[in-house]
């Protein structure tokens, strides 16, 4: 049973060294391409722009709902991280 345990922790320390590397990853392909937050394009990043990113929420690229504009971190997926990455920017 105490192995068992051990393994487990491994395991979420494997997925919280990998969401890390993700996240890193993430940032710096933001940095490269220079992706604008203001994904419905009115001028400032709010709460607007997170229900732009709801809308679009589990898609990926080719589906139907995708929104290239919400695709903030560039990996053709709508997911978590590209709220993540707008929330960062709010107010601006
Ligand atoms: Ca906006
Ligand atoms: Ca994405």
């Amino acid at each position: 049973m105490k192995k068992v345990g051990f393994d487990s922790m491994l395991f979420t320390s494997l997925l919280l060294s990998l969401l890390l590397l993700f996240i890193v990853q993430s940032f710096m392909a933001n940095v490269a391409f220079c992706q604008t937050y203001d994904v419905n394009g009115d001028g400032k990043v709010d709460i607007l722009d997170i229900l732009v990113w709801a809308n679009a929420f589990g898609t990926v690229n080719g589906e139907e709902g995708f929104n290239p504009a919400v695709d903030v971190n560039s990996d053709n997926v709508i997911d978590i991280m590209d709220a993540v990455l707008i929330s960062l920017h709010f107010g601006e």
